[in-house]
C-alpha cells in the first residue's frame, strides 16, 4: 500500500471540488461567507452530502445521540480499536469555507483513497463532530466533549439558542431526518485521533511552511454574564438614581480590556456576544447579557486572569447586580509526541516544509486528547484570517494536508497492538 507517496494517491481536485460544493450549503450570498449553524437544516444537508460521498466509497454511516456523524471504512480486523479522523461541519455565522470542512473532507479523501487500495488492518472512522463552534448553542464542542466523556448528554441538551430552542429538541429533530441511518452508542475505544485544520493564524505563512505539526492548544475560559439593573424613563429618571446595565457593562468592558492586556500582552480577550434589554432608545437599559472569551498559552497566567476578570466585574457592576456563569474552563493541552513526530516525518517524506506550532484556536482534538493519542495537522490560512468570509487556503495546500494525513494514518493503521 505504501509503494507510492500519499501525495499521488489523494485526489486533490476531488477534495477541492467537494470543499466548494459543501461551501454552497449555508452560503449567505456574501462572497466566501458560510452560515451553517449546528443542528440546523444546513447542518443536516451537509451531513447528507457527506453520507452520499462516503457510501459511494464503501464507508458505513452512523450517528450517536450527541449528533456526531461517523463514516466507517471497515478493516480486516474490526475488533481492533479503530482510528478516528475528522473535524466539524458547522460554522460561525459569518464563517468561511474551510474551518472544519477541510478536516472532514480530507479525512473522507484519505479513507476513500484507502478504500480503493484494499482493506486496512484497523477500521478507519471519519467523524464530523456536532456543534464545534458553539455560536448557536454555547458552549461549543458538545459532540466531541460528550464523546470523550468530559460533558454529559443531559446537560448539553439543556443549552438554548437565541430563540429559546434547546439543543435537545434541535438534536431530536436533526436526528429524525436520518432515521434510516444506524445509531451507535455514545463513545467507544479508539487507537488514535487525527485532525487536519486550517491554522486560523499566520505562523505557517510567515515562516513559508506548508505543514504544521501542532504541539497543543492554548487554554481557554468562557463565561456568560448578566448585569441586572432596572429600566426607567430616559427623560425623567435622575442620573444618580439609575441602575443602568449598559453603563455598567461599558465600565466593565473597558476595565477588563485594560487589566488583562496590561497583565499579559499576549492574552486573547474577546466580548463577542451582547444582548441589551429592553433595547429601547428611551428606556434606561435594565439588563445586559454578554459572553466573554479569554485565552492564554500558560495555565497559571490564564487562571490568574480568570480570577481578575471576575473580581473586576464585581467592582465595576454596582449599583447593578450580576450573575456569572462559567461555560468553558479548558487548560492548555499538549498532543502526543509520537504523532507530532510522525506528522513532521510524513511532511518531510512528501517534501513539504513543516514546523511545530501551538494552536491559538480551539478544536475538538482538545477533548479527544483526554481519551486517546491525538494529533493535529495545520495548513496555512491566508493572512491568518478565519471566522471571516475571506478565509482562504491554496488548493495545493489542501492536497498536501490530505496527503500528510493519509501518510500518518497508514502508519497507524498497520501498527501492532
Ligand atoms: O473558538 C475557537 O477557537 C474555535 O474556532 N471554535
Ligand atoms: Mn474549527
Ligand atoms: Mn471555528
Amino acid at each position: 500500500m505504501k509503494d507510492e507517496p500519499s501525495e499521488t494517491r489523494v485526489d486533490g481536485s476531488r477534495l477541492w471540488s467537494r470543499l466548494m460544493e459543501l461551501a454552497q450549503i449555508g452560503a449567505t450570498g456574501v462572497p466566501g461567507e458560510v452560515n451553517r449553524q449546528a443542528l440546523s437544516l444546513e447542518d443536516a444537508e451537509a451531513c447528507a452530502l457527506l453520507i452520499g460521498w462516503a457510501t459511494e466509497a464503501g464507508l458505513e454511516p452512523a450517528f450517536d445521540s450527541a449528533g456526531n456523524l461517523f463514516l466507517t471504512l471497515i478493516g480486516n480486523e474490526p475488533d481492533l480499536a479503530p482510528l478516528l479522523c475528522g473535524s466539524h461541519l458547522d460554522s460561525q455565522p459569518t464563517g468561511g469555507r474551510f474551518d472544519g470542512a477541510l478536516g472532514v473532507l480530507a479525512a473522507l479523501e484519505a479513507a476513500s483513497t484507502l478504500a480503493g487500495l484494499g482493506r486496512t488492518r484497523r477500521s478507519l472512522i471519519v467523524v464530523a463532530w456536532s456543534n464545534e463552534e458553539g455560536s448557536r448553542f454555547a458552549p461549543g464542542m458538545t459532540g466531541s466533549s460528550v464523546f470523550a466523556g468530559t460533558r454529559d448528554l443531559h446537560s448539553i441538551r439543556e443549552q438554548t439558542d437565541a430563540e429559546g430552542t434547546n439543543l435537545g429538541d434541535a438534536l431530536d429533530s436533526f436526528l429524525a431526518r436520518f432515521s434510516a441511518i444506524e445509531k451507535r452508542p455514545l463513545g467507544f475505544p479508539i487507537a488514535a485521533y487525527l485532525e487536519l485544520h486550517i491554522e486560523q493564524a499566520d505562523q505557517l505563512e510567515a515562516h513559508g511552511r506548508v505543514i504544521g505539526s501542532v504541539t497543543g492548544i492554548q487554554g481557554k475560559k468562557t463565561w456568560e454574564i448578566g448585569i441586572n439593573g432596572s429600566e426607567a424613563h430616559a427623560g425623567t429618571e435622575p442620573m444618580a438614581r439609575r441602575k443602568d446595565a449598559l453603563q455598567a457593562f461599558a465600565r466593565i468592558a473597558v476595565a477588563l480590556q485594560e487589566a488583562v492586556t496590561s497583565e499579559a500582552p499576549e492574552v486573547m480577550f474577546t466580548i463577542g456576544h451582547l444582548d441589551v434589554k429592553p433595547n429601547a432608545p428611551s428606556v434606561v437599559p435594565a439588563q445586559v447579557r454578554f459572553r466573554m472569551d479569554l485565552r492564554h498559552a500558560d495555565e497559571t497566567t490564564l487562571n490568574r486572569l480568570g480570577a481578575l476578570v471576575e473580581q473586576l466585574i464585581d467592582v465595576n457592576a454596582p449599583p447593578c447586580a450580576t450573575d456569572i456563569k462559567r461555560l468553558v474552563d479548558a487548560p492548555p493541552n499538549t498532543f502526543d509526541t509520537d504523532l507530532r513526530k510522525g506528522i513532521l516525518a510524513a511532511a518531510e517524506r512528501l517534501g513539504h516544509p513543516a514546523m511545530e506550532l501551538l494552536s491559538a484556536a480551539g478544536h475538538d482534538a482538545r477533548h479527544l486528547a483526554k481519551v486517546t493519542r491525538a494529533g493535529m495537522i495545520f495548513v496555512p490560512c491566508r493572512a491568518g484570517l478565519s471566522h471571516h468570509p475571506d478565509e482562504w487556503i491554496e488548493p495545493e495546500h489542501a492536497a498536501a494536508g490530505a496527503a500528510v494525513l493519509l501518510e500518518v494514518l497508514e502508519n497507524l493503521l498497520d501498527e501492532e497492538g
